[in-house]
């Protein structure tokens, strides 16, 4: 087993320096730049006692006179010719540093989809696969004083063995798509920690946080909620841990815990001998009692919306916390208390700002279709996403569900893949509940079978089905029955059809807004006769490029299931889901017709 991984939490808190801004770039696809001292000034890799090892290494090119792009973006966006490229762009960018033998650097990715390779002063530091994860590379012995060079290579082709693999209904963005920071902290400094409500416990907080450097072992370090009157004394272990588990007699101010109506959080602050870092997190308990879905012990329904890392009326991804706080400003106007971060994990200003705006969230890695079940690296390739994805935003109370795939077909490989992956985050996190988007499949014309063995290992059923668009008319859910075999809270994870905004016609037209607001209400009445439903995020917020949708006039390389247009006009079935989640908001009752019980309460 590898040893655990971790990043340094709340990077952005941290003493550090953006690397965001226009970056030089070198589109690549031939993978040139190898032979060429990986397109570094001349000066550099010709330097006094260095000479070109070959004839190929003598092509000139000048990183500096090179057009940019950038930082965070996509490139597909920025460049109309780089629109449908997929292949290798490197990126340069320069900054001033000053070594100090008591602090360490660290450089800090967002993201770069989907293959990146980062070399500092001209010699390589690291590597990483994976495109909507974090990752970081100490520079510390790399840097010099003055003035010192990034490049990276980022390679945004799709391969059969990858999380995701070739085949995805969403964009190829290839680049350095979120933000880069070069972070400076003490020697010996607070990396990480995990610091939320016990599992299922309303009043213990617990966790560890966990020093890296030469004195991390036998280390005071103090754990501070000032409005809590909280003070923990720890000392870390020689593996650099320090855990706790402390209950209310150590607080003298009651706990008010985080919920969609009251998104509460504490600045809680934790010191060591040589650092010291806060952050604001909320304390919060989820978990399952047979069908319901309980936040912090009450019953909850989730008002939810699917989301895609779609940058709002634009093409191109989502990269700022203004693009973050657009989206979820459409989910807020549409009445949720929930959004599926859908098909990998978002960037971090979306889900710190879901947090603020008390925002439940479903995070989910990109293990999508079929994958190489069978392939052990495909799989540490997932493991170590969804590590990532764990190891990022487990301080954050508004993450209730972590997802570890999306419509996978049944069979051995998937299943032991898939367990395998559901027992490393609950290793990881024992916190949060498990869920994934499965399939159903018909047993007779009429009834809707939810039986995926995988059912069994999970806390609560995701399921996806378009009745009314891939599957007959809207009026085809009005026959249909489910059978859910589990006794667990069942989550229509997407439901839904495309429409095209501003084209009008009866309902029974397809791509209309008048057939997609009718199979809303259809679907609707449909869900409402599920005894276990206990929420839905259809698909999806706003309309979103995809290279799978050429339809021209309707399509046109975008997918039209949103509920938003990709020029930001809310079309009918907003409001018809609008209409619902506000009247499950008035009367918690309305979820379910013909006298079943919903859930009640909680917020
Ligand atoms: C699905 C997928 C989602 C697609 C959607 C669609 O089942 O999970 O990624 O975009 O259907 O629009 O077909």
């Amino acid at each position: 087993m590898s040893a655990p991984l971790h990043l340094i939490s709340n990077v952005f808190a941290r003493q550090h320096q953006s690397l965001n801004g226009e970056w030089h770039t070198i589109v690549d696809p031939y993978e040139n730049g190898y032979y060429d001292y990986r397109y570094q000034p001349l000066a550099e890799p010709y330097g006094k006692n260095k000479k070109p090892a070959s004839i190929s290494d003598r092509i000139e090119y000048d990183f500096d006179q090179s057009p940019t792009l950038k930082v965070p973006g996509d490139w597909n966006s920025q460049r109309l010719e780089l629109a449908l490229y997929e292949g290798t762009v490197w990126y340069k960018t320069s900054f001033r540093a000053q070594r100090s033998p008591g602090r360490r650097q660290f450089l800090h990715f967002g993201a770069a989809n989907y293959q990146a390779i980062v070399y500092v002063n001209g010699e390589e530091v690291g590597r990483h696969v994976g495109g909507f994860t974090p990752f970081e590379l100490e520079v510390s012995e790399r840097l010099v004083d003055g003035e010192n060079v990034v490049i990276v290579k980022v390679d945004d082709a799709r391969h059969r063995d990858g999380v995701p693999t070739v085949n995805t209904d969403w964009y190829n963005f290839g680049g350095l798509t979120r933000d880069v920071l070069l972070v400076d902290v003490p020697r010996t400094f607070i990396k990480d920690y995990f610091i939320q409500l016990e599992q299922c416990s309303l009043e213990r907080i617990g966790g560890w946080v966990l020093l890296d450097g030469p004195q991390a072992a036998g280390q005071k370090v103090t754990l501070r909620i000032a409005e809590l009157g909280l003070r923990l004394e720890l000392v870390t272990d020689d593996k650099g841990y320090a855990r706790f588990s402390s209950g209310p007699e150590q607080r003298s101010a009651p706990l008010v815990l985080w919920s969609g109506g009251e998104p509460r959080r504490y600045e809680v602050e934790l010191e060591s001998e040589g650092d010291r870092v806060k952050e604001a997190i909320g304390f919060r308990s989820i978990s399952t009692r047979g069908a319901d879905l309980l936040l912090n012990g009450q019953p909850i329904f989730l008002r939810g919306i699917s989301i895609h890392e779609q940058a709002p009326r634009r093409p191109g991804r989502a990269t700022s916390r203004a693009d973050a706080l657009e989206l979820l400003g459409w989910a807020k106007e549409l009445g949720c208390n929930f959004v599926r971060l859908a098909h990998y994990p978002h960037n971090e200003h979306m889900v710190r700002a879901a947090e603020e705006l008390g925002l439940l969230v479903w995070s989910e890695v990109p293990v999508y279709w079929t994958i190489q079940w069978q392939n052990p690296e495909t799989y540490a390739n997932a493991e170590r996403q969804v590590t990532e994805m764990v190891q990022r935003d487990k301080n954050r109370a508004a993450v209730i569900l972590w997802s570890v795939s999306n419509e996978t077909p049944i069979d051995d490989a998937r299943n032991r893949f898939l367990r395998a992956l559901i027992a490393k985050v609950r290793e990881l996190d024992p916190t949060r509940l498990l869920t994934a988007a499965l399939e159903r499949h018909y047993s007779d014309e009429h009834t809707q079978v939810v039986d995926d063995p995988l059912g069994a290992d999970l806390d609560v059923i995701g399921v996806n089905q378009y009745v009314g668009w891939y599957d007959g008319l809207p009026a085809k859910c009005d026959s249909i029955v489910w059978d859910v075999r589990y006794e667990k809270p069942l989550v229509f994870s997407e439901l839904g059809g495309d429409a095209k905004a501003g084209h009008h016609g009866p309902p029974e037209q397809r791509w209309t807004e008048e057939y997609q607001a009718d199979m809303y209400r259809h679907q609707i009445e449909m869900m409402r006769r599920i005894r276990v439903w206990r929420g839905l995020s259809p698909w999806i917020l706003n309309d979103f490029q995809s290279p799978r949708r050429p339809l021209p006039g309707i399509q046109d390389g975008w997918n039209r299931k949103g509920l938003v247009s990709d020029r930001g006009e809310k079309k009918q079935a907003f409001g018809v889901l609008q209409a619902f989640y506000a009247a499950v908001a008035r009367d918690p009752a309305a979820t379910h017709g013909g006298g079943s019980s919903g859930a009640s309460g909680a917020e």
